[in-house]
């Protein structure tokens, strides 16, 4: 089965089994654990940020990053497709009591006007806005990256407002391969970053959160509450500082094979792909096509081909680092035999 689900699927390779087993490890909650200290040392001096967070998932990273901004009652600014506001489970509401004002986008641009007319003003009856939401690459609308220029004019405007800027990375190191940038320039035009070691790069566990110091110590504060204080967590840590240290140049591996999946799809089958693929994830549209997403998936899956659906129209292919150039020849041959 070739399984393009999501690139959070992969498997621990032997390498990193190993780097696991030999982990050294102490307790975290004490900060004593070697491993974490060093994946967390090294991933903020990537982002070139003052310090980082190891915690259990993307999720947990987005939801202490949101305790650490805001206070409840706050409203956070966001599009409308963003996965805090879609698949989160309301956690920003339910636990940070956010709330949420999403505005719409296109490719996870929200309009910069959009974005200074939402911002409240000083008045008795309003929330104050309490963050700015963005996410890079943008998941919904299949992998893209948000221009550097429109990070910076986010950026600058939040300044001016006194707002900060949180960016989802779950894929960050997608939208820093794909443009040819680094992802401490990115991160340089947002207060703090999550970002996700289980997605591209490949580690089985974990996320980090990047920012000042004083945003980190209130955030690690926060985790202990949601349940993330972790002990001797360094065998999670180690895959992901090697991956941090071996899986990133590879990313680009992602892109190429989802650009030449996508052309497969294009050609091989009735579903038209509705995103630019600049990444690794490819959106295919059903409609006219006779059947929905489910039943599509059911074809594909009875052919050895595992996708998401996104909405009852759109599919989902996600290239990662267990699909070989090999597998992607596979999958075409597979299309092609549909
Ligand atoms: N995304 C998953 C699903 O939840 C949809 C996927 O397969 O793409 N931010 C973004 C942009 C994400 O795509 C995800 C996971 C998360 C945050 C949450 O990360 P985890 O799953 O580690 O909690």
């Amino acid at each position: 089965m070739i399984d393009l689900r999501s690139d959070t699927i992969t498997q621990p390779s032997e390498e990193m089994r190993k780097v696991m087993s030999e982990a050294l490890v102490g307790d975290d909650v004490y900060g004593e654990d070697p491993s974490i200290n060093e994946l967390e040392e090294f991933a903020a001096s990537l982002f070139g940020k003052e310090a980082a967070l190891f915690v259990t998932s993307g999720t947990q990273g987005n939801l202490a990053a949101v305790l650490a901004h805001t206070r409840p009652g706050q409203e956070i600014i966001l599009d409308k497709e963003s996965h805090l506001f879609l698949y989160e489970g309301g956690g920003a509401s339910a636990l940070a009591g956010a709330q949420l004002r999403i505005l719409d986008h296109e490719r996870g641009q929200m309009k910069i006007e959009e974005i200074e007319a939402s911002i409240r003003a000083e008045d008795i009856h309003f929330p104050e806005t309490g963050l700015i939401w963005l996410e890079n690459t943008h998941n919904r609308s299949g992998g893209n990256v948000l221009p550097l220029s429109y990070m910076k004019d986010v950026y600058a405007l939040a300044q001016r407002n006194n707002i900060p800027v949180h960016i989802d990375g779950a894929r960050i190191f997608n939208a820093a391969a794909a443009s040819g940038t680094s992802v401490e320039e990115i991160a340089s035009y947002a207060d703090s970053v999550q970002f996700c070691l289980s997605k591209g790069l490949g580690a089985p566990v974990g996320s980090i959160l990047v920012g000042t110091q004083q945003l980190i110590d209130s955030a690690r504060k926060k985790r202990k509450m949601l349940g993330g204080g972790l002990r001797q967590a360094g065998v999670l840590a180690a895959p992901g500082l090697h991956a941090l240290k071996t899986n990133i140049d590879r990313l680009k591996e992602d892109h190429e094979n989802a650009k030449m999946l996508a052309e497969a799809i294009e050609e091989h089958t009735p579903l038209s792909v509705v995103n630019t693929v600049e990444t690794n994830i490819i959106m295919a549209d059903t409609t006219g096509t006779g059947k929905n997403s489910g039943e599509w998936l059911s074809v594909f899956k009875n052919n050895g081909i595992q996708a998401g659906a996104m909405s009852p129209t759109i599919i989902r292919f996600t290239t990662h680092l267990d699909l070989s150039k090999e597998d992607v020849q596979n999958t075409i041959d597979l299309l092609k035999n549909l």
